[in-house]
């Protein structure tokens, strides 16, 4: 039987690296196999290229070059991590994923997405997530959370204009693809967060024990 690829969506912010834990302990206790990862990164190879993307120094990086390194990262993270597990038959819980790169690249950069969709295919072929939280909140909300923490990275440096975009596409993600898609208030308290995260994964469990 094959595992489950859950990823988890939203800006900078929202709330994805407190609730990664709460969502992996939550599978645990369901009795699943659970591997948790992120992008950009995920293997030695990609951690790499993640400092290079993130790397205040590269301001002004030209987004061709930005999104080939998303997907080169992304290649080396499906080969060596996401689909020999998924293989294997455990879940994987990542944090972001090619959805991102619509978002950042597409939304926020303005990149033709027909580009990014014909890298999708190149590495993915037909492979998607079969579930996406998405966590949403106003931007102002997450820049602020955001800012509470460490010095801003590349992306976090951007204008309060590039969120608003990246928050966008990111919400016509979920309408067009509502089937995989369950977007999350994340503007609420975090003891409300956890609870519509624990309803959307109960139905989702509930859907993949019926079908396997
Ligand atoms: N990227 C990535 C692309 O451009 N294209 C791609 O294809 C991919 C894959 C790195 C960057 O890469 C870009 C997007 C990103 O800019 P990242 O490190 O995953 O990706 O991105 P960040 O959004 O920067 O991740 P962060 O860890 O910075 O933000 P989180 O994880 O969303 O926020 P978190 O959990 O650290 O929370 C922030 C603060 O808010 C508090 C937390 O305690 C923390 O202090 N908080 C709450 N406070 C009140 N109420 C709540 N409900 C709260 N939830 C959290």
């Amino acid at each position: 039987m094959q595992g489950k690829f859950i990823t988890v969506e939203g800006i900078e912010g929202v709330g994805k690296t407190t609730n990664m834990e709460f969502i992996h302990q939550h599978l645990l206790a369901s009795g699943k196999d659970v591997v948790v990862t992120r992008e950009p990164g995920g293997t030695p190879l990609g951690e790499a290229i993640r400092r290079l993307l993130l790397d205040p120094q590269y301001k002004g990086m030209n987004p061709d070059c930005e999104l080939q390194l998303m997907f080169a990262a992304r290649a080396e993270h499906l080969a060596k991590v996401v689909r020999p597990a998924i293989e294997a038959g455990r879940w994987v819980l990542c944090d972001r994923f090619t959805d991102a790169t619509y978002a950042y690249q597409g939304g926020g950069r303005g990149l033709d997405t027909g580009k990014i969709a014909a890298l999708e295919q190149l590495v993915q072929g037909t492979f998607r997530p079969d579930l996406t939280l998405l966590l949403d909140v106003p931007v102002e909300v997450g820049l602020a959370r955001a800012g509470n923490r460490s010095a801003p990275d590349r992306f976090e440096q951007e204008k309060v204009e590039f969120f608003e975009r990246v928050r966008q596409s990111y919400l016509d993600m979920a309408r067009k693809h509502d089937g995989r898609y369950r977007v999350i208030d994340a503007g609420q308290p975090l003891a409300q967060v956890q609870k519509q995260l624990a309803v959307a994964m109960g139905t989702f469990m509930q859907a993949s024990d019926a079908t396997d």
